[in-house]
C-alpha cells in the first residue's frame, strides 16, 4: 500500500514521483470527453489535478465516470506529481499539478450541497457589490448548514487559530505554575448575580447552569492551589441580539494569590496577551493570511509596552473627544469603541487595559480600592474597542465580603459554601475571565462573534 500524502507536502522537487492523496473534490470541470481537470481540496491546501487519457494510464471511460463526480465527493487519487507549467502557476500549494492514474470515491452526497463552497469563500466586500454575479451565502444560511460552511479554508483557518489560542492560553499558565481545574457546570444557586443564568429541571428540583466559575476558582484559591486556571463553557441567559453576544461561550478564566499587589495579576495577565498575539502572529501566519483573504482587515497592533489607563484617565480621553461627562458614570458599548479609535489613534495600539473601575460598577466581590473605596482594584482589558476580559482582586475578608453582598441585594446564606471559604482563612487573590470567540473574532475582525464559534448559541439558534 503507498504511503498517504498531504497536498501541503507537494513541491516541485517531488515531480514525477507518484503519490496517494484522500481528499474533497472542490470543483471539477470536464474538456470534451478526453479530459476532467478537478481541484483538490485538504483543509487549507488545494491542488490542481488532471486526468487525461493523453497520459495513456486511464480509459475513456474512466474519464468519462470522473466527470460526473459531484463537487464535495471524498476520492483516494493515485497520481504522479508534475511541475506545473508557468501559465497555471495559482494559488495551488507548490506550483505543482497531479496527474491522476487511478481514482476510487470514498464517499459521495446524498442530497444538494445548500451552497457551494467557492460563494461561501467570496471576500465579504465581493458578496457586497457582487449580489448578481454571486450567490452571496448569507450568515444565517451558513449556520443553518454549518458543517458545510465549515470547510470553507477561511473557517479551517479560524479553528485552527482558535485551537491555538487555547494552546497557548494552558502554555503560558503551566509554564507560570498554574494548575488546571474543572468546576461544576449545574449549580445549586445562580453564581454571580440572579439575573442571567439558565434554571434546568433537576430530578425533583431546579438548577442553574453556572455564568462563570467565579466562584469555583476562588475557593480553589481558598483550598490552597495558589494557581488556577480553567477552560470551560459558560452559560448566559441574556436576550442579547448582537455581534459579540452567545449564551453558551468558552471562559479561558484564571485565579491566583496575591503577594502585595493586584497589578502582580494584572501583570500576568498583560504577559499572557501578549504571549498569545506574538505566538499567533509568528506561528499562525498562513492561516491568518487565508482569513484575510475574505475578511480583510489591518493587522491587529500592539505594543511591548502596554497602554494602562485608570478609568478616570479613558472618561477624560473621551471628554476631550467631544463625550458629555454627564453620561460617563460608566462607559457603554458605543463609548467603548470610540475610546479603542482615539487609543488607536493617540497611542497606534488596537490593545489596551482600563483599571480602577468605580466600585459600585462591580460584581459584589470585587475588592474596593483601599485609599479610594469608591473606587476598585479591578481590571478589563481590550482589543479594538470592546472587552475581552474582566477581572479584579477578590474580597477575602469575610465580613466585608457578607457587607457587600447585602449592599447587592444578596443574602450571603444562598452562597453558604462559598462564604464558608473566606471564613475559614483564604490568602489576598485575583484573577480574570477572558471569552474565547471574543478575542478570536476581534483579532481577525470577523464583526460577528458566531464566526468564531464552530456551533453558535444565541437567543435564537440552539441548532446544529
Ligand atoms: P460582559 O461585561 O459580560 O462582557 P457586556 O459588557 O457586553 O458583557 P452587558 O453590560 O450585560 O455586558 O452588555 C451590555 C451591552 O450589550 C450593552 O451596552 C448593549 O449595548 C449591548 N446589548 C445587550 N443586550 C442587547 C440587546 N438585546 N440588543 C442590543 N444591544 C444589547
Ligand atoms: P464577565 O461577565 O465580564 O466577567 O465575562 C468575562 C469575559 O467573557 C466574555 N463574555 C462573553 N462572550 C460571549 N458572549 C457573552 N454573552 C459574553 N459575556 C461575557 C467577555 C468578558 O470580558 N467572573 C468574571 C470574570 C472574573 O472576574 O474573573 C466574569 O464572568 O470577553
Amino acid at each position: 500500500r503507498l504511503p498517504r500524502h498531504k497536498i501541503s507536502d507537494l513541491t516541485p522537487e517531488k515531480d514525477g514521483q507518484v503519490v496517494t492523496l484522500r481528499a474533497r473534490v472542490h470543483t471539477l470541470r470536464a474538456q470534451g470527453n478526453k479530459m476532467v481537470f478537478i481541484n483538490l481540496r485538504q483543509r487549507i491546501d488545494s491542488v490542481q489535478a488532471l486526468l487525461t487519457q493523453e497520459d495513456g494510464k486511464v480509459s475513456k471511460l474512466m474519464v468519462k465516470w470522473a466527470a460526473g463526480l459531484g463537487d464535495e465527493s471524498i476520492v483516494l487519487v493515485e497520481g504522479t506529481v508534475k511541475k506545473a507549467p508557468e501559465e497555471i502557476k495559482s494559488a495551488t500549494v507548490g506550483n505543482v499539478e497531479i496527474h491522476i492514474n487511478r481514482i476510487y470515491l470514498v464517499a459521495g452526497l446524498d442530497g444538494r450541497l445548500p451552497f457551494t463552497i467557492d460563494d461561501a469563500s467570496r471576500p465579504e466586500l465581493e458578496q457586497e457589490n457582487s449580489d448578481v454575479q454571486y450567490n452571496r451565502v448569507l450568515l444565517d444560511t451558513r449556520l443553518n448548514n454549518r458543517v458545510v460552511d465549515l470547510r470553507t479554508q477561511t473557517n479551517q483557518a479560524v479553528f485552527r487559530l482558535q485551537a491555538a489560542i487555547g494552546g497557548f492560553f494552558r502554555d503560558y499558565l503551566e509554564s507560570n505554575g498554574f494548575m488546571e481545574i474543572h468546576s461544576p457546570k449545574l449549580q445549586g444557586a445562580a453564581t454571580e448575580s440572579g439575573a442571567s443564568v439558565f434554571k434546568v429541571s433537576y430530578f425533583k428540583g431546579g438548577a442553574f447552569l453556572a455564568q462563570s466559575p467565579q466562584l469555583a476558582k476562588q475557593m480553589a484559591i481558598a483550598a490552597d492551589f495558589e494557581r488556577v486556571y480553567e477552560i470551560g463553557p459558560v452559560f448566559r441567559a441574556e436576550d442579547s441580539n448582537t455581534h459579540r453576544h452567545l449564551t453558551e461561550f468558552i471562559g479561558l478564566d484564571l485565579e491566583m494569590t496575591i503577594e502585595e499587589h493586584y497589578h502582580e495579576v494584572m501583570e500576568m495577565l498583560d504577559g499572557l496577551f501578549k504571549h498569545l498575539f506574538k505566538n499567533l502572529q509568528e506561528q499562525h501566519k498562513k492561516e491568518i493570511d487565508t482569513v484575510r483573504t475574505q475578511f480583510p482587515a489591518d493587522e491587529f497592533t500592539w505594543k511591548e509596552e502596554t497602554l494602562k489607563l485608570t478609568f478616570a484617565q479613558a472618561v477624560d480621553l473621551l471628554v476631550e473627544d467631544g463625550v458629555d461627562r454627564a453620561i460617563l458614570d460608566d462607559i457603554n458599548t458605543e463609548n467603548e469603541k470610540r475610546l479603542g479609535r482615539i487609543v488607536k489613534k493617540k497611542y497606534e495600539t488596537d490593545y489596551f487595559i482600563i483599571d480602577k473601575f468605580p466600585a459600585e460598577l462591580r460584581p459584589f466581590y470585587t475588592m474596593p480600592d483601599p485609599e479610594h473605596p469608591e473606587l476598585s482594584n479591578s481590571y478589563d482589558f481590550f482589543m479594538r474597542g470592546e472587552e475581552i476580559l474582566s477581572g479584579a482582586q477578590r474580597i477575602h475578608d469575610p465580613t466585608l465580603l457578607v457587607e457587600k453582598m447585602r449592599g447587592k441585594g444578596i443574602e450571603p446564606e444562598s452562597m453558604k459554601g462559598y462564604v464558608d471559604a473566606f471564613r475559614m482563612g483564604c490568602a489576598p487573590h485575583g484573577g480574570g475571565g477572558i471569552g474565547l470567540e471574543r478575542v478570536l473574532m476581534l483579532f481577525l475582525k470577523l464583526n460577528n462573534i458566531r464566526r468564531a464559534s464552530l456551533f453558535p448559541r444565541d437567543p435564537k439558534r440552539l441548532e446544529p
